[in-house]
């Protein structure tokens, strides 16, 4: 009977491949919405095929008018088909993975119970402190750049105008790993690295761990400390003020004061330590004299500083005649200390959780 089709007047073949058509989309169209598995949707799919291909093949050799008229419209039914096919297959899928996931003895949809009663992991209070500091120099203006811990002598010492055996090394008690190289004492190596490969003008920011032979409640043989230098033509000591003043502002409030203590580093000239105003007590004598963060001085020491030194231009290969800069560092855990009132540096770094928790 399909035979016939290809025998066919065109208006009669068209009225016959549509009713063909049409018969097996209604007949697969329920086997494949009736299907439940995988299995039999595939099952039921193989016999669309075959079945579309009796069709065709009823209808070649015919017409070219015909085979093409006829062939679309078949064409259309067993696209829909297809269509009904990759439905259901996604529809089964996912009751199979509802399924799978009811019939388990667990509820995964529950929140996970979280040790300790903290609600979720975080980053290290001193990482905190780290990058809010990072963030306002960034906002300042300046770069962030990292630099390594291990370190060659010469960018940690000889290039910052350390002299060979001068007492100065001393004051920064060495871990050393090797003939001329060491574990980085200080962050101030990023300068005589940044300095001896960029040009200036430069705004530079850097953090990170160095290392020294120390060890007692605020000084601990690892530690962070964050170094801020700029250099350009015409930089001046008021430059340094105006940027620890924009800091110090930002971190303990408007109008915090700042004030400069001299002070000796081999690589600043003029050197002075930087203290700011303390922000935990008021400015009367008798709150001022409980304060336990600036033990009644009214002042927090938070780094060194100073004018970059001509040698470590020199040493850097800059020349100190056309160029000045500032610099300054300060330790990022003592900054922790005083920000969380904690007593004892070595609380930081021994990763209680009870103590990590509270951050
Ligand atoms: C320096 O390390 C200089 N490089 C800072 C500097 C940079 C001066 C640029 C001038 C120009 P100092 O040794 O003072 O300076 O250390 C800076 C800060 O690191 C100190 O104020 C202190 O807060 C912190 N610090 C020093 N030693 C320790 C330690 N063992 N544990 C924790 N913090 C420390």
């Amino acid at each position: 009977m399909n035979d016939e089709i290809r025998l066919m007047p065109l208006g009669e073949a068209l009225d016959r491949a549509r009713k063909l058509a049409g018969e097996l989309e209604h007949r697969f169209g329920g086997e494949l919405a009736a299907a439940t598995t995988e299995i039999e949707l595939r099952a039921a799919h193989a016999k669309v095929k075959s079945g579309f291909k009796a069709v065709f093949d009823a209808m070649k050799g015919g017409r070219k008018d015909l085979m093409q008229s006829a062939g679309e419209l078949v064409n259309a039914s067993r696209d829909r088909l297809s269509t009904t096919f990759q439905t259901r297959l996604l529809e089964i899928s996912d009751a199979t993975t509802l399924a799978d996931l009811r019939a388990r003895p667990f509820d995964l949809t529950l929140p996970a119970r979280l040790p300790f009663g903290s609600s979720r992991g975080h980053a290290h209070p001193i990482l905190q402190v780290r990058d809010e500091l990072l963030e306002i120099f960034r906002d300042l203006g300046f770069q962030s750049v990292s630099g390594p811990e291990i370190e060659l002598e010469k960018n940690n010492f000889t290039k910052l105008a350390f002299p060979p055996d001068h007492p100065a090394t001393d004051m920064q008690d060495t871990f050393w790993l090797g003939p001329g190289l060491l574990l980085r004492t200080h962050t101030s190596n990023v300068q005589a690295r940044e300095m001896s490969t960029r040009k200036p003008p430069m705004a530079i920011v850097s953090a990170g761990a160095v290392y020294r032979r120390d060890d007692d409640v605020t000084h601990s043989p690892m530690f962070h400390q964050l170094e801020c230098f700029l250099v350009d033509e015409h930089v001046s000591f008021a430059e340094l003020k105006g940027v620890l003043s924009a800091f110090a502002a930002r971190l303990f409030g408007p109008g915090t004061a700042v004030r400069f203590r001299p002070s000796y580093f081999p690589f600043v000239e003029p050197g002075a330590e930087v203290d700011v105003g303390c922000p935990f007590c008021s400015d009367t004598d008798t709150t001022r004299a409980a304060c336990r963060v600036c033990k009644g001085t009214g002042w927090i020491e938070i780094g060194g500083s100073g004018m970059i030194h001509p040698d470590v231009f020199r040493q850097c290969g800059l020349d100190p005649d056309q160029l000045t800069g500032f610099a300054f560092g300060m330790g990022i855990d003592r900054m922790a200390m005083i920000k969380y009132g904690i007593p004892n540096i070595r609380t930081m770094f021994e990763n209680d959780p009870r103590f990590l928790a509270q951050f």
